[in-house]
């Protein structure tokens, strides 16, 4: 019965490819919104840094850097906002005008590890 058998090498193999990539890749902690947004362009400095994942994250052992035209800001460590498990809020200090940078390294409750980085723009109030 040769046809079972490639059947059942297929289904094997489909489901193979469907369970193995996938329990570590769910669970991993991607940014889904920041504000400021992504690339974006502002003229009022903004006070905070807010980073919202896709999963929980642990902000004990996550750290976000700040670079901005005159080097690396000071920040304080992330807090959950309001208690929020997926997001991560840091105090700004007062921002001059030019290009800022954010790298940030986020641990999700399950301790897998995702980093990324975006920039915004501060230009002067018109
Ligand atoms: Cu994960």
């Amino acid at each position: 019965m040769k046809t079972w058998r490639a059947r059942w090498l297929a289904a094997l193999a489909l489901w193979l490819a469907l369970l193995a990539p996938v329990p570590s890749a769910y669970a991993h902690a991607f940014l889904m919104h920041a504000q400021p947004a992504v690339g974006s362009t502002m003229t009022h400095p903004p006070s905070v840094l807010l980073l919202r994942f896709s999963e929980e994250v642990e902000p004990t052992f996550c750290r976000v850097e700040l670079t901005g035209p005159d080097g690396e800001i000071k920040l304080d460590a992330p807090q959950h906002p309001a208690g929020d498990p997926k997001d991560l809020q840091l105090a700004l200090p007062p921002l001059q005008p030019g290009h800022y940078q954010v790298h940030w390294r986020a641990v999700s409750v399950d301790t897998h590890v995702t980093q990324g980085s975006f920039g915004f723009t501060l230009t002067h109030p018109l």
